[in-house]
C-alpha cells in the first residue's frame, strides 16, 4: 500500500473535521481564537488522530464517527505542545520551522491557547448531538473519556512532563527513562489507538492485540524523537541539534549510543507489527505506520 497517499487522504479528513468541530473565532476573543487556530493548523502530522482511525478500520469499524475522538487527541496533542514550548518548560522559539505559540501571541495567550484545547477535547468528545448522531453507547463514550483524561494527567502525560523536568540534569536509570517515555508520549499514542479499537467495537482479544502494538510504537516514536533530536535532522525547522544534551536530559542515546537506540526502535517496530499477526489486509495501514516513524524524519 502507498503508505504516504494514506497519511495525506487521513490528514486531510482530520483537518477538516478539525476546522468543523472548532468554535466559530467571531464567538470568543479574537487573539485566543487566533492562537489555537495558529497552533492546530502549524503543520502537525496528525499521527494520533490517524492511528486512532486505522485502528477503528482494522477492527471493521465504519463512518466518520471516530472523527470527533480522533479530532480530540490532536487538540489534547496541540495543548501539550504549546506548553511545552513555553520559557517556563522547554522555552522554545520554533516548532515545525514556525516560531511558537508563546513568541507570536505571548505567554498567558499561549497558556490560555493550551487549557481551551485541553477543554475543548473533552467537549467534544461528550457532545449530545454528537453521541446521538453516530448511536455510541453512553457506557462506551464515558469508558473512553476516561481512558483519555487518564492518559493525559497526573498517571499519563502530565505525570512523565513532570518526572523529565524533575530529571533534568541528573543521571536518571533505565526505569525511569522508561517511565518518562511511556507516559510523556506513549500514554497519548495508545490511548488513541484504544479508542479506536473500542469505538469499532473491537473483541477482547483484538483490543489487547492493538494495546500491544500501541505500547510499542509509542515507545518507538520517543525513541526516534532522541534520536532526532541527536542527529539534528530538524534543523531547518528550526530545532537545534542536542538540545536535549545541554539541558542534561537522558535519552536513549544517552544511555545506549546512536546504533544500538537505532536497533532498539527497529525490534520494536518489529514486535509492534508482530501483535498484528491475527489481523488481515485491514491493518496495513497500522503495520505501515510502525515502519514510518521508525523511518520518519521530522
Ligand atoms: C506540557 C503536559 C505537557 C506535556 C508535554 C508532548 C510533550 C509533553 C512534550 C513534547 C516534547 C517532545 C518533543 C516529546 C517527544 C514526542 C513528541 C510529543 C513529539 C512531537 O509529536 P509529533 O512528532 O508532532 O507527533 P507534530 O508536529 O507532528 O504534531
Amino acid at each position: 500500500m502507498d503508505i504516504q497517499k494514506y497519511l495525506q487522504e487521513k490528514k486531510d479528513l482530520v483537518d477538516s473535521a478539525l476546522e468543523r468541530y472548532l468554535p466559530k473565532e467571531e464567538e470568543f476573543s479574537a487573539t485566543l481564537g487566533q492562537a489555537v487556530r495558529y497552533s492546530l493548523f502549524a503543520g502537525g502530522k496528525r499521527i494520533r488522530p490517524i492511528l486512532s482511525i486505522a485502528s477503528f478500520e482494522a477492527v471493521g469499524g465504519k463512518g466518520d464517527g471516530i472523527l470527533p475522538f480522533a479530532c480530540a487527541m490532536e487538540m489534547i496533542h496541540t495543548y501539550s505542545l504549546i506548553h511545552d514550548d513555553l520559557p517556563a518548560m522547554d522555552n522554545d522559539d520554533y516548532r515545525r520551522g514556525k516560531l511558537t505559540c508563546h513568541k507570536v501571541f505571548g505567554e498567558a495567550i499561549s497558556i490560555l491557547a493550551g487549557d481551551a484545547l485541553l477543554t475543548e477535547a473533552f467537549k467534544l468528545m461528550s457532545q449530545r448531538p454528537l453521541i446521538d448522531h453516530f448511536q455510541f453507547e453512553e457506557r462506551l463514550v464515558l469508558e473512553i473519556i476516561n481512558e483519555v483524561a487518564s492518559a493525559s494527567g497526573i498517571f499519563g502525560m502530565v505525570g512523565g512532563q513532570a518526572v523529565d523536568i524533575e530529571s533534568e540534569g541528573k543521571e536518571i536509570d533505565f526505569p525511569t527513562l522508561q517511565y518518562i517515555h511511556t507516559h510523556k508520549t506513549g500514554a497519548l499514542i495508545l490511548v488513541s489507538i484504544r479508542m479506536g479499537a473500542k469505538l469499532g467495537r473491537a473483541d477482547e482479544d483484538r483490543l489487547r492485540a492493538l494495546s500491544h502494538y500501541g505500547e510499542r510504537i509509542g515507545l518507538v516514536f520517543q525513541i526516534v524523537d532522541d534520536i532526532l533530536n541527536v542527529q539534528g535532522k530538524r534543523e531547518l525547522l528550526g530545532k537545534t541539534t542536542g538540545s536535549d544534551l545541554r539541558r542534561g536530559k537522558a535519552t536513549y542515546p544517552s544511555l545506549f549510543g546512536l546504533e544500538e537506540s537505532k536497533r532498539k526502535a527497529e525490534e520494536l517496530a518489529e514486535s509492534a507489527v508482530q501483535s498484528l499477526s491475527s489481523f488481515g489486509l485491514e491493518a496495513d495501514p497500522l503495520r505501515e505506520i510502525a515502519w514510518f516513524i521508525v523511518k520518519r524524519e521530522i
